[in-house]
Parts: C-alpha cells; structure tokens; sequence
C-alpha cells in the first residue's frame, strides 16, 4: 500500500461518521437550524471540539448560498479549508541536524510510544541512518523486551539497562554509547504515566536534563504520544506533559480504530504545537508522516 492508501484506509472511520449526515443534506437548497445542528453534532461525534466545530457551523452559515447551489462538493471545500488552517501549525519541530539526534517519546501508558518507535526506527534505518532504541521504560516488566523486538525487527541497535534502574542512568550510558559508535538517531523509550503523578513527571525534566549534558542541545526533539481513541479527553494529559517539558511535536496513535479523527483539530489548536506522525495500525509500515492538507482531505468524504 502508498502512504495515501494507507492514509485513506485509517481514516476510514471518522469519514464514515462525518459522511452519512452530510449525505442527507444532498441537494438541499435552504437549510434549517435542525439541519446544521446535526452537522454540529457529527463535527463534535468526531472529536474536533467545540469551538473548531461551531466555527465550522458559522462558515457553512455564511455561505448557504454557495451550498444550495453546489451542493455537498461546494460544503467539502469550505470544510477542507477551514480543517487545514486549524491543523497547519508552524512551530518549530525540533532540531533536525543534530548528531546524534535524540528524541524522546512520552505519554501516559498504553498510548503507543514503544510500537511509534519500532515504527519510526524503520522509517529512520530506510533512509540510511544508524538508529539505537534506548529503553528508558524500566519500570513496566517486558517493556525492555518489547522495545528488543522492534530494534531487531527494524534493524536498529538497543541500548538497555537492569530492571528498575535509573532512567536518566540508562539514558547516560546509551547517550555515551551513541557517540562512541556514531550513531546518527537515539529513540528514547520512556515509561507511561500518568500526568497526575508529580514524581514521575519531574523524571522526566531530569531525563532532558541529563541528556543535555551528554549531548548538547538534547533532547532535540520530544514527542508527546496522544491515543486518537481517547479523543478531546487525552487534552488534559497532553496539556501537562506540555508544562513538565518542552513538546516539539505529537504523535496521533490508533486512528485507525476510531471515529475521533477530528481530535487532530482539537489538540494542535490547544497546544500549539504540530503533529508530526500519525498511526495508522500496529504493523511496522503504519507509521505516516503528518500532512496537514492530505489529512483533511482524508477526513471529508471523497
Ligand atoms: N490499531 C493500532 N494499534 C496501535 C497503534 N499504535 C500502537 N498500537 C497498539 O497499542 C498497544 C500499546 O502500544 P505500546 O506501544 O505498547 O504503548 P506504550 O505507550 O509504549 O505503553 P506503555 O509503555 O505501557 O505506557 C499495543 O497493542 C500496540 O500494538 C496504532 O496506530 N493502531
Ligand atoms: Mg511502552
């Protein structure tokens, strides 16, 4: 399958929902209140959140006109529009030129990060880079194991150290190790937890900064990891890993097995910060860069 295959194919969901209310309004040349309620009501089933999906209503609003004489395909392009502004975000995603690159993944648990970087050590090793995984994870038993799996799977180096370690310990040694044997990319493994927790928030702060004393500038990218299933309520979470480190980017998990594709509006209008991937499945090519206008496209029937 094509990136835009498998785009399409993860999106198949969300559209589905977007779609079959639309279909309704076919060849409608004036709308009522009930009409557009019900759009409101399928832009919020999908997760785009309340402000993105009352602007929305307001833009079809201004342009009845335009609609009952084009129809759906007339609606499509104002909604495309508006979707894509909401999702184009321009902050800076990270340090790309950095050597070694080191990136962190991070989330509350069960969210993706390990599969999102079997997935991304794949992508990265295609392009010719040497890639170690370091599993900064040593808390969760097997978590070690599993991220094992992917480097051999990807062809990446793995870098871990005894259960229960110090994680800005491990990440000592593999930072060292990076540099002693020229690798180009360190994919850093951390444990799920709970945004509520303090504790293990700071771990984390102590993780940047370590590694910014191994590797200047590091990290040099910090992904957030957000489940799509969880919708506009992985918010809350994302807003406090944001405060606790600087996130240069999100990774959106699991679209593939949701309807809430919407919350992509959702949560790059909240923080500000851009999606940089998109997960489209759990098999090691299910990991898509981010596009915001291939996306929207992906969202609105076809
Ligand atoms: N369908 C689908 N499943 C996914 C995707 N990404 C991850 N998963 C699945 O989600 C589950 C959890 O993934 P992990 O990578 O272990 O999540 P994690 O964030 O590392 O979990 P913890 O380390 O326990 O916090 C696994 O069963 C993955 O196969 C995706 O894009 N689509
Ligand atoms: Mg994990």
């Amino acid at each position: 399958m094509t990136i835009a295959e498998r785009l399409k194919k993860g999106l198949a969901r969300t559209r589905a929902t977007i779609e079959t209310p639309i279909d309704l309004l076919r060849g409608r040349r004036s709308w009522s209140p009930a009409d557009l309620d019900a759009v409101e009501a399928v832009l919020l089933a999908a997760d785009f959140g309340p402000s993105a999906a009352r602007r929305a209503i307001e833009l079809l609003k201004h342009n009845g006109r335009a609609i009952g004489d084009g129809g759906r395909d007339a609606m499509r392009e104002l909604l495309l529009g508006e979707i894509r502004r909401s999702l184009e975000c321009s902050a800076v995603a990270g340090d790309v030129h950095a050597c070694p690159r080191v990136s962190f993944f991070v989330g509350v648990n069960g969210t993706g990060k390990t599969t999102t970087i079997g997935k991304l050590a794949h992508v990265r090793a295609k392009e010719g880079h040497r890639v170690l995984l370091c599993a900064a994870d040593t808390f969760r038993a097997a978590a070690a194991e599993q991220l094992e799996a992917w480097a051999e799977r990807s062809g990446a180096a793995f870098h871990r150290g005894a259960a229960g370690a110090d994680p800005s310990a491990v990440l000592t040694d593999a930072l060292r190790a990076a540099r002693a044997r020229g690798h180009e990319d360190v994919l850093v493994d951390t444990a799920g937890r709970l945004h509520t927790k303090g504790n293990l928030m700071a771990e984390l702060s102590k993780m940047a900064r370590v590694a910014a004393r191994e590797v200047s500038r590091a990290p040099h990218e910090t992904l957030l990891v957000l489940d799509a299933t969880v919708g506009g309520n992985g918010l809350v979470q994302a807003r406090e890993f944001a405060r606790a480190l600087p996130l240069t980017g999100l990774v959106l998990t699991k679209l593939d097995g949701t309807a809430k594709g919407g919350v992509a509006v959702a949560v790059v209008e909240e923080l500000k910060v851009p999606i940089q991937y998109i997960g489209v499945g759990e098999g090691i090519d299910d990991l898509l860069p981010f596009e915001a206008a291939a996306f929207a496209e992906n969202l609105l029937w076809c």
